[in-house]
């Protein structure tokens, strides 16, 4: 749903927060938080006497006693209705919440969410009192028919992670539009679906970009939705040089939204990468939602600029956002920087592939993501999964998710990141899920997982598949300031030696239309115990206190010579 533009207010700030470690809190009914029971007896939990935390924000950094709490919590605050909103249609619009949240309003359940990192907007029109209140179950534990499921190499944090709001909207209102952008043989154009509720069919959509002086218009059809057709030919299409973009506009029926949008084209043909039909090579980095120093998985802004700041220091034109939808403001950002993105959903090595819950949980995730990033130029490719071991159930599941994908959004790549398989000295990309998907992912650790760096050169990489390949991953773990002989691991210069033979190797790989080494920043894994990584996964080219490690300036070296080669000077 679109809220971009509307109206709205921040429920961010100072919550009230418990945990329920034994899940009583349903039975207890905390939400109606009465002072005592119908039978007299007091209640155990007082949503007026809960602690303090900061939404948004995760609890694991907020308490140092919660550091590792994975389990139930309650959040809760008042919430006031704003002069002028009373009669008005409102929505509370949540950015995530990890893992499962179920929203209380005024006492009453107004809905479920299950995944940690995707939006959910919930309807309280004519539910609003001049005071209202509102309380959040949280449950972040793992479950095995989850996404991710019970094993992952990132940390588990709990809570409203991300921001919370109160969104205005009209009675007849636009609940969203998308525009796609093609290049015709007159020139480029784009098509605008734009979605109505409460209207009714017939009515005039307009859709307009001023700074252009375009104007389009047509006719809500039966299903409340109508395409505008814009002719581009005046406009600069948005690419990484020229990240150009315009506000665009919807109206109808009284109601009027924008969004600033960027024009352009991504498509595969054979092998190659076309970005507005030009070839493109990728020059990535991946990126777990984390960053140095910072206070858990909130991103603020100025990590969001250090993120970027980073990224363009090392030459990249390319993030690969894993393992699960980052903030929105990261992809925005990346739109005004002229950043591509890899955006994915955290299907991730083991999951309950043969449940059908499951597949239709990745669905969810996939069109929350979708929904809320299809009109952001910098987002190339949706990503359906990382990792995941090959088998039948698994190629049903993703063949029919990368399907989903297409529904969903035409316009963009469909990818995944796999393994390829080896031979000797030969490593063959043929896994049977590439043929379903437009770019392939591989992911491979030679000179760290097995290996040394010396033997990289002896190395023959082929591809059985007529698709563009991105090594989507390789890397080595380094401690930060730990020095020695490029042949002892855990130091920089092993890790700098590893990026040397690997984009040596990279080199000599035909079907390579990109890289994104793992990864820009340390970040946490509880399964990284060893004195080396205490807790911390350490392939960052940064480190978790910001320091750049010998490998940033091997990779940043390597990607201005491609970058000369691939773009001139
Ligand atoms: C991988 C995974 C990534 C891990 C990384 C590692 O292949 O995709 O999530 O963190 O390897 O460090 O082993």
């Amino acid at each position: 749903m679109h809220t971009y533009s509307r109206q709205k207010l921040s429920l961010d700030g100072e919550w009230g927060f418990e945990i329920d470690q034994y899940d009583v809190g349903v039975d207890e009914r905390i939400w109606e938080h009465r002072k005592e029971r119908p039978d007299g007896r007091p209640e155990n939990f007082d949503v007026d006497a809960f602690r303090r935390i900061s939404v948004p924000g995760d609890w694991n950094r907020q308490f140092p006693e919660l550091a590792c709490y994975e389990g139930v919590a309650w959040y809760h605050r008042k919430v006031e209705r704003p002069a002028g909103w009373a009669g008005r249609r409102v929505f509370l619009l949540f950015e995530a919440v990890n893992y499962d949240a179920t929203v209380y309003w005024n006492g009453q359940e107004l809905g479920r969410h299950e995944g940690g990192f995707t939006p959910f907007c919930l309807e309280i029109t004519g539910k609003i009192e001049p005071e209202n209140d509102l309380c959040v179950r949280v449950d972040s534990r793992r479950r095995p028919e989850g996404l991710p499921a019970l094993r992952y190499d990132w940390f588990n944090y709990g809570g409203v992670t991300r921001r919370v709001w109160l969104v205005l909207a009209p009675r007849v209102l636009i609940r969203d539009f998308a525009v796609r952008t093609e290049l015709g043989k007159k020139g480029p154009s784009a098509e605008v679906e734009v979605e109505l509720d409460g209207a009714q069919s017939g009515e005039r959509v307009r859709v307009l970009v001023p700074e252009l002086d375009l104007e389009g218009e047509a006719a809500l059809g039966d299903e409340l939705r109508a395409t505008v057709r814009l002719d581009l030919s005046g406009a600069t299409l948005w690419s990484p040089q020229k990240p150009r973009l315009y506000r665009v506009e919807a109206a109808c029926a009284g109601d009027r939204v924008w969004d600033e949008i960027g024009f352009r084209t991504v498509e595969r043909k054979g092998q190659d990468l076309l970005l507005n039909g030009r070839p493109i090579f990728l020059r990535g980095v991946c990126l777990h939602e984390e960053t140095p120093r910072v206070a858990g998985r909130t991103l603020s802004d100025r990590d969001v600029d250090f993120i970027f700041k980073t990224a363009r220091a090392l030459g990249a034109n390319f993030l690969r956002l894993a393992h699960y939808p980052h903030s929105e403001a990261v992809a925005r950002a990346a739109d005004k920087l002229g950043v591509l993105l890899w955006e994915e959903i955290p299907v991730y090595w083991s999951c309950e592939f043969g449940n059908k819950r499951t597949l239709e949980l990745a669905r969810t995730m996939l069109r929350e993501l979708v929904e809320r990033d299809r009109n952001r130029a910098s987002v190339v490719m949706w990503s359906v999964a990382n990792e995941t071991p090959e088998g039948p159930e698994r190629l049903r599941f993703l063949k029919s998710l990368a399907a989903s994908a297409r529904e969903l959004d035409p316009t963009r790549l469909v990818t995944a990141a796999v393994f390829a398989s080896r031979e000797n000295r030969t490593f063959t990309i043929e896994d049977p899920l590439a043929k379903f998907l437009d770019v392939v992912g591989v992911n491979e650790y030679c000179g760290w997982y097995h290996d040394r760096p010396q033997d990289l050169a002896l190395f023959r990489w082929r591809s059985e598949v007529d698709r563009p390949v991105i090594v989507s991953e390789f890397g080595a773990g380094a401690r930060a300031g730990l020095r020695g002989r490029p042949s002892e691991r855990w130091t920089e210069d092993y890790q700098a030696e590893v990026y040397r033979a690997q984009l040596d190797m990279i080199e000599r790989m035909p079907f390579v239309r990109g890289v994104s080494p793992w990864i820009l920043f340390d970040f946490r894994s509880p399964l990284r115990m060893n004195r080396h990584q205490q807790g911390y996964n350490r392939k960052g080219l940064v480190s978790d206190q910001g320091v750049r490690k010998l490998a940033f300036q091997v990779l940043r070296e390597r990607y201005e010579s491609w970058r000369r080669r691939h773009e001139g000077k």
